[in-house]
């Protein structure tokens, strides 16, 4: 899809106000959020005084970087409602997330969290273009996780006609979509892909069939290549989204038509880029760690939350108008790099290698291993049914220019087998990209 459309904007006060003025929008903020922490949340407290810093010494974002850290080990350890700087009778919503390490985290949010996160989705929405006369598909799941609320908010804000379908039951999702003629869908990309496989699989041409003109994808790392290939399938733009519960769900950034970076809502957060091994602030453009200190939260504010997400930013003004900071996709989670025979590798470095050949399909699998005493990854990724049905010299010949072209990308040998078609389980939310048997 190329990128000549008409750009829309929710708030064009907000989000195309100039530099400098939104640099004094911030100050402002942070040193109110500050105060407020400072006053409310006594571990934080404690932090701020070990560290011999009052709140009377942050005068603006240039003193962002004198404050200590936050973890999600704090939300952990003060779990559940230790870092909550509102009382409890002014939570309105508990949301949460599983988190990749198991134990579970939730975040309380005020009436006033829930406004600014349905203003940031309503944002999200209309610059992937959403107009009160559009039908919004969500199948994102409605839960604890954020996804499916956060559409719907943003969505409904807009005046929308929403149709809050939750995650799952494939089928009925695109009989839906093509007998509503629903134009937007709100999932993960991984699920997007699915439902365009499976719109194929069923007969229905997208382009004649369906009125889906784009779509809101987030809430797991995908590649540059996987949003041309989910185009492709849906007949669709493909925006990107991103967001986390501990700051507000999904929201808190996201690509418009333009599909260069994702504009991050810098009058309700500040972002910063630190050097993850020494907590040092980086420059705009140097790829570390994504932190966030929220300027407008009252159920549980954050401040410098580290996200584990690896980024840059960039300050450049965008063609569509906004002047807001913007992201570049998410390569990875910190925690997430396998290391293997000590080079690092991130699952998206093999997936855009995959999502780039013909006759696999973008479904795979890392199986890592350790076997006498060295580290082993195989990669097992679907073929096609053509290729499926394809001759054996042919198939090897697509497995090794993979197994080549991996090798080119991380720069270590992996095992890579074609697997049957539809053999990979598939996520309806979040994929599960790697099986880790070291760590089980
Ligand atoms: O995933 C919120 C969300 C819902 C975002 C729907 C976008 C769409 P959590 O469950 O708390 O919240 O997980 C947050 O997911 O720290 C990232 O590691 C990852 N993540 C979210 N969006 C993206 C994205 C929601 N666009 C964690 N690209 C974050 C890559 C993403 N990773």
């Amino acid at each position: 899809m190329g990128n000549d459309r008409e750009h829309r904007i929710f708030n064009p006060r907000m989000e195309c106000m100039s530099r400098d003025e939104r640099a004094q929008l911030q100050s402002e903020r942070l040193v109110q959020t500050v105060r407020y922490e400072y006053d409310h949340v006594p571990v934080y407290r404690a932090r701020m005084d070990a560290k011999c810093i009052r709140p009377e010494d942050i005068h603006g974002i240039e003193d962002l970087k004198y404050l200590p850290f936050m973890e999600k080990t704090d939300l952990r350890d003060q779990w559940p409602f230790g870092l909550l700087a509102a009382p409890k009778r002014d939570i309105v919503r508990i949301q949460g997330s599983s988190g990749t390490t198991g134990h579970p985290i939730v975040s309380g949010y005020t009436r006033n969290d829930v406004d600014v996160w349905s203003e940031m989705m309503a944002r999200t929405l209309t610059a992937a273009g959403c107009t009160p006369d559009d039908i919004v598909q969500v199948a994102y799941g409605f839960g604890l996780f954020t996804g499916g609320f956060g559409a719907y908010q943003g969505a409904d804000k807009i005046g929308a006609m929403v149709l809050p379908m939750s995650s799952g039951n494939t089928q009925r999702q695109i009989l839906m979509m093509k007998d509503l003629g629903v134009t937007m869908l709100c999932c993960t990309p991984s699920y997007a892909a699915y439902l365009g496989e499976t719109v194929r699989d069923m007969g229905l041409d997208p382009n004649v069939d369906l009125k889906l003109k784009a779509g809101c994808f987030g809430a797991e790392p995908w590649t540059e290549e996987m949003r041309v290939h989910i185009e492709e399938l849906l007949g669709i733009d493909a925006c990107d989204i991103y967001g986390l519960t501990e700051i507000a769900g999904p929201g808190v950034s996201f690509a418009c038509l333009e599909k260069d970076g994702m504009h991050i809502n810098e009058d309700h957060v500040i972002a910063e880029i630190i050097n993850p091994a020494t907590g040092e602030p980086l420059p705009y453009g140097e790829s570390g760690e994504l932190v966030f200190t929220t300027i407008t939260k009252t159920g549980m504010p954050m401040l410098r939350y580290r996200t584990h997400d690896i980024c840059s930013l960039n300050p450049e003004p965008c063609a569509c108008g906004r002047t807001t900071v913007r992201m570049t996709r998410i390569t990875g989670r910190t925690d997430d790099m396998l290391i293997i025979r000590g080079v690092n590798v991130f699952p998206s470095q093999i997936e855009s290698v995959l999502v780039g050949i013909k006759g696999v399909a973008p479904h795979y699998m890392l199986v890592v291993d350790r076997v006498n005493s060295s580290d082993t990854m195989e990669v097992q990724v679907e073929m096609t049914e053509e290729m499926f049905s394809d001759t054996i010299s042919h198939i090897e010949q697509v497995r090794k220019n993979i197994t080549d072209q991996i090798k080119s990308v991380v720069g270590i040998a992996t095992n890579v087998k074609l697997v049957a078609p539809k053999s990979i389980p598939r996520s309806e939310g979040k994929a599960k990209r790697v099986i880790d048997h070291r760590k089980l």
